[in-house]
């Protein structure tokens, strides 16, 4: 499978074409609108939010709701569009706004933010809303959730929601951690061998192509740095057919997923625009400038979880496809009841 989106944050639309995806997969459009309500109404967003509807419109791929096998085709309408875009040549750092308008030759960062903003994964969940639920239908469960914000982890939702509220106070945005289970999952999609028919690494690309993404671990992660070899092993259990007494490894061993939960965190920087002015420059005059505050997201992290599942579904459900093949959902259903069943107990000598 693959996947394109098109549109800026306050053009007409957000658009995208999901290729590849099979046939038969009966898909309510109240299923999509969840997915995408999900997302829309993470705590911490800007006031924006509440203004878009994120209704979507799916306009190919579909027939009497069931997928065809043809693209699927969506389009997000924008609520609030801008017609004339800011001129000012003052770029905010931490975003694409420098470099992007040196790459492309443009003179107004404006123009670099309205495609590089985070309104675009209002199509990444939209198409992933499709993957999640071919996943469903083949029992394969996957969720996220937040485990960090502004550095502290184990709160409660309601302790996080108060932490979000002494930042607005404040006027900081925050940053975060959130994790992506994956349960039920076949053994052996991805493969190790070639380094970009890993999961791992097909997951990382998914994971560090979202916005303010900065960091990607699976299982154990960064802790396994510290652990002594024999320490770091998911032994098998004694007598018990294929169980391990760990998961440090996060459901990929060699790449390829080895029948455990897949476990991925990844880490969300704090929303680089501020509500304060912050030092920049002029790129026409070369001065000293304040770039100007925006109105902008407490926190992206609570929203990235939600983008997160979806485009980890996304390329959970394309392995899937790889693996067991087929142009429908009814010729690969079987198939992967037969690889269960075969893979799920120790070969007989
Ligand atoms: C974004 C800035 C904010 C966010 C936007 C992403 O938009 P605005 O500047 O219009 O308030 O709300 O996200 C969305 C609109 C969305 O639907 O996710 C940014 O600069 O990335």
């Amino acid at each position: 499978m693959r996947y394109l989106t098109a549109g800026e944050s306050h053009g007409p639309a957000i658009v995208a074409v999901l290729d590849g995806f099979p046939a038969g997969v009966r898909i309510e459009t109240a299923a999509i609108a969840r997915s995408l309500a999900r997302r829309r109404t993470a705590p911490g967003r800007s006031p924006r939010q509440a203004e878009e509807t994120d209704s979507c419109r799916v306009l190919g791929g579909l027939h009497r709701g069931e997928t065809t096998g043809a693209p699927v085709a969506v389009v997000i309408d924008n609520a609030v569009r801008i017609d004339e875009i800011d001129d000012s040549a003052v770029p905010r750092p931490g975003h694409a706004d420098f470099a992007g308008m040196l790459k492309y030759g443009l003179a107004a960062p404006a123009v670099v933010r309205e495609r590089a903003s985070a309104r675009e994964t209002v199509a990444r969940v939209a198409l992933g809303a499709f993957c999640l639920r071919l996943l469903g239908l083949l029992d394969i469960r996957v969720s996220s959730r937040v485990v960090a914000l502004g550095g502290r982890t184990g709160a409660g939702q309601t302790a996080m929601i108060r932490e979000l509220e002494r930042a607005r106070k404040s006027g900081e945005s925050l940053g975060g951690v959130f994790e992506v289970r994956a349960e039920n999952l076949p053994v052996g999609l991805g493969s190790h061998v070639q380094w970009d028919r890993r999961l791992s690494s097909r997951l990382a690309a998914q994971l560090m192509g979202l916005n303010a993404v900065k960091g990607v671990e699976f299982g154990a992660g960064f802790a396994l740095a510290a652990l002594r070899g024999t320490a770091s092993l998911d032994l098998f259990k004694k007598g018990r057919n294929f169980e391990r007494e760990s998961n440090l490894a996060g459901g990929l061993e060699g790449g390829m997923t080895d029948g455990a939960p897949l476990i991925i965190r990844a880490a969300v920087r704090p929303v680089p625009g501020q509500g304060v002015p912050v030092r920049s420059v002029d790129m026409r005059t070369g001065r000293p400038a304040q770039a100007r505050p925006g109105r902008s997201d407490l926190t992206a992290v609570f929203a990235a979880a939600v983008v997160a599942e979806h485009v980890t579904a996304f390329e959970l459900a394309d392995a899937i496809l790889e693996k067991f093949g087929g142009d429908s959902l009814r010729e690969l259903a079987p198939r992967l009841v037969a690889w269960r069943a075969k893979t799920q107990r120790p070969p007989r000598r």
